[in-house]
């Protein structure tokens, strides 16, 4: 009877887990079958009644059916993950020739590329780029550069003063001053960065611009040393065939001082629009350190010599790529910076 009964459980058993679909559907098989109040512990629970000969045998039938069971639980379970592997390995296939989602680049903007290509030449030269604060003392700005207090050259209406002695910088001197004071001789430096002027905006003017100086501190260094250093980079960057020319000038902080033209590459010397009829465009000022500059960094005027230059970025870019408004460097209009 008993024996009927587990032949029976075997056999149903084998059919129930054949089409399990769901874990959860295993799970109750599994206590249907082999559960506390599952059936084969409900047949087992008879055994008292076996006699003594029946009793080891009906127990080894009953253990062979509850290790059947236990096998087809475990490959049913086996499949199971099989199957959910295989449906998840389906469902995340990746097609891996769709073509991407292009993503905008961004461009560099038209001052940076120009002041890169400026580094790069005065590297070449050996030069290498200083630095300094935006936020400066008026000592670095003006004193320090010859320029006292109350000269006509500070035009106190043009500076962004903090305070009484401190400033937004109206050009990248200090820097240098900075560098004279650190460094000893031989000193070969440009300082490019942003300046400030309390000037109103228009095409050719902004509070904010950016300006490039440089600077040579060594043992009998002469405006010859001036000359070939800044002829070499008018035609490193605007070609060697650039017809340049020096014209004496005045700065406070070089004696002598002298700014650089190059002949309008668009009429050559015969004056149109772009050279307002000069027929000539200026470059950059230039000059010969003042012996009280070289003092005032720290530097023996009676042992060093130098030479200091400047050129304002902004309108160098602007002649570069014939951009005829200053405003369009600082609104970034995606419009105009996609076009470099
Ligand atoms: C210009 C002219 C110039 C300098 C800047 C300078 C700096 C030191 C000492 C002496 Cl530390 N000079 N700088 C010299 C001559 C001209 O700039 O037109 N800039 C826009």
């Amino acid at each position: 009877m008993i024996k009927e009964q587990l032949e029976t459980i075997a056999q149903v058993a084998a059919q129930a887990f054949a089409d399990v679909r769901e874990s959860s559907e295993l799970e109750a098989l599994r206590v249907r079958f082999l559960g506390k109040k599952g059936e084969l512990t409900a047949i087992l629970k008879q055994m008292g009644k076996l006699s003594a000969e029946e009793r080891p045998v009906i127990g080894a039938l009953a253990n062979e059916v509850r290790a059947s069971i236990e096998d087809k639980i475990a490959a049913a379970a086996a499949a199971l993950r099989e199957r959910q592997m295989q449906e998840q390995i389906a469902q995340e296939t990746l097609d891996v020739t769709m073509p991407g989602k292009r993503r905008p680049i961004g461009t560099q903007h038209p001052l940076s590329l120009v002041l890169d290509e400026i580094q790069d030449i005065f590297i070449g030269m050996g030069f290498s780029v200083a630095e300094g604060p935006e936020v400066e003392l008026d000592y670095y700005n003006f004193e320090a550069l010859n320029i006292p207090k109350n000269h006509p050259a500070r035009d106190t209406q043009d500076t962004f003063y903090i305070t009484e002695n401190v400033l937004l910088r109206s050009q990248t001197s200090p820097v240098q001053i900075r560098v004279m004071e650190k460094q000893k001789p031989p000193i070969r430096i440009i300082a490019p960065g942003r300046v400030y002027r309390s000037d109103a905006i228009d095409a050719t003017h902004s509070p904010l611009f950016h300006q490039i100086e440089g600077l040579v501190v060594d043992k009998g260094i002469t405006m010859a040393d001036l000359k070939g250093t800044l002829v070499t980079f008018a035609k490193t960057l605007y070609g060697q065939d650039a017809v340049l020319r020096f014209r004496p000038h005045h700065f406070q902080f070089t004696e002598p001082s002298c700014e650089m033209d190059t002949m309008c590459f668009a009429c050559h010397g015969e004056g149109c629009r772009l050279c307002k009829g000069e027929g000539w465009i200026e470059l950059l000022g230039a000059g010969m350190v003042h012996p009280k500059v070289l003092q005032n960094g720290g530097v023996d005027p009676e042992e060093y010599s130098g030479f200091a230059f400047g050129m304002g970025l902004e309108r160098l870019v602007m002649r570069r790529y014939g951009i005829d408004d200053m405003r369009l460097f600082y609104e970034n209009d995606l419009r105009f910076l996609n076009q470099f």
